[in-house]
């Protein structure tokens, strides 16, 4: 049927207690998983994006960058937030792991085999894909707006996305909705994959079935 959920960065570093804590960053952990079991039984695609940086990143303070080193791969900021359970089928794309890579983009990453994201997008057919994680203003809103320039039908999911700064958060919902992403809640999301798995067959199948 063509959808797709992509988990955005839900991991140790971007909640509380982490070396770049997203305010809020752990509570969109349980709402995305529970979509995830939902997209993934319908029969969806689900993808988890993560930071997986290497020690010496031009992004971090220190080398050049503005972030505290966040997301090393391999340490345990870099893994996702216990709360977020993820269905066994999930895709993990990983992303700024080049030393000069600042990976704000899913569309940057890659799956374990090193594909491509988009890519990955195309092969299982997805057109429309739900979009939640952290952060709004950052990783979220660049990884919205590649999905929009692909042409992809966009559901940010308001509820299970939380900003870095509060303003920038905003002005991000606005300029997602000016490039045609559409605002859902993760209830919203969740009721309309279960309309749409449960509903009647149509028409014209009743009528092959029944001459
Ligand atoms: C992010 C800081 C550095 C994010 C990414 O999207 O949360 N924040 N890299």
């Amino acid at each position: 049927m063509g959808r797709g959920l992509l988990i955005v960065d839900v991991q140790n570093d971007f909640c509380a207690g982490g070396s770049v804590p997203v305010p809020g960053g752990e509570e969109v952990a349980r709402p995305l998983a529970e979509l995830a079991h939902a997209v993934s039984a319908a029969g969806g695609a689900v993808f988890a994006s993560r930071d997986w940086h290497p020690p010496k990143s031009h992004h971090f303070i220190g080398w050049g960058g503005r972030w505290n080193p966040h997301c090393v791969r391999g340490t345990p900021g870099a893994e996702f937030h216990p709360d977020l359970d993820l269905p066994d089928e999930t895709v993990i794309v990983s992303k700024g792991m080049g030393p000069r890579a600042e990976g704000y983009s899913a569309f940057d990453g890659c799956d374990p085999s090193g594909k491509p994201f988009g890519r990955c997008l195309e092969e299982r057919g997805v057109h429309e894909l739900l979009i939640g994680g952290l952060a709004t203003d950052l990783c979220v809103k660049e990884s919205a707006m590649d999905a929009r320039m692909r042409g992809l039908r966009v559901e940010l999911l308001v509820d299970a996305t939380r900003p870095v700064d509060a303003e920038e958060g905003e002005r991000a919902l606005r300029e997602l909705e000016t490039a045609g992403v559409k605002l859902v809640t993760t209830a919203d999301a969740i009721q309309e994959i279960e309309e749409t798995t449960n509903a009647p067959p149509e028409a014209h199948t009743e009528e092959g079935a029944h001459p």
